[in-house]
């Protein structure tokens, strides 16, 4: 997890005597004893609904508190929560919904920049709402070692377009069995199957990609 440090800690709670909506919000990093983010009971009058949001790296206790069935969750990431994520009263809604546990991958939490990545599971096109999750939209693109490869490795001769072709697989060649000391303009992105080594397991992986099947997927850069 991209995490950051604590935003908000709330030791005591609101009441609201209303039935909630949340939408489109994200929460990063809140901390309290029960539930760092939401605590909410609806005592049989009132239901919280949320749709669209990120609860992301809660300290302390599970992101949201509540009751089975005092809350309505849908295309919703919570991940990365110091006391759980989808337990408690909310359990059953982790694979309901087209809820989801995947890291949001804002473009820079640590300076409180919670816009998106493009590759990020919250961006409308790479979820199955199709929607925006969270309250910010894509704010920057994922690239290796400065050139933008839509996040993935494998242009091992960083090209600017970051095409993956035959000149990739012999810039790995060479590297792997021709002059190791040669290093690859980017080594990270000739570790495709993201085990620390570069060795036959990227080569073949990368041939595969590039000859064999060009939906394989090869690992995320960092
Ligand atoms: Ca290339
Ligand atoms: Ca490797």
């Amino acid at each position: 997890m991209h995490c950051q440090s604590p935003s908000l800690s709330a030791p005591t709670s609101g009441r609201a005597d209303a039935p909630i909506t949340i939408e489109n919000c994200s929460f990063v990093a809140n901390e309290a004893e029960i539930g760092s983010s939401i605590w909410f009971r609806g005592w049989e009058y009132f239901i919280l609904e949320i749709r669209n949001s990120i609860f992301a790296c809660g300290l302390l206790s599970p992101a949201i508190d509540c009751d089975s069935g005092d809350a309505i969750i849908s295309c919703t990431d919570i991940c990365g929560n110091a006391g759980g994520d989808w337990v408690g009263g909310i359990a059953f809604l982790a694979d309901a919904n087209n809820n989801f546990s995947s890291e949001p991958l804002f473009c820079d939490p640590d300076s409180g920049d919670y816009h998106l990545y493009d590759i990020s599971p919250c961006a409308p096109e790479n979820n199955p709402c199709s929607t925006l999750i969270g309250a910010l939209g894509q704010g920057c693109e994922w690239s290796c070692c400065g050139f933008y490869t839509g996040g993935y490795t494998g242009n091992t001769n960083c090209d600017e377009e970051g095409k993956l072709n035959l000149s990739d697989i012999t810039a790995m060649i060479t590297r792997v069995y021709i002059d190791p000391e040669v290093l690859l303009c980017c080594e990270e992105n000739g570790d495709v199957n993201c085990d620390a080594k570069i060795n036959l397991s990227d080569i073949t992986n990368l041939i595969t990609k590039v000859y064999i099947d060009p939906e394989f997927e090869l690992c995320l850069c960092e």
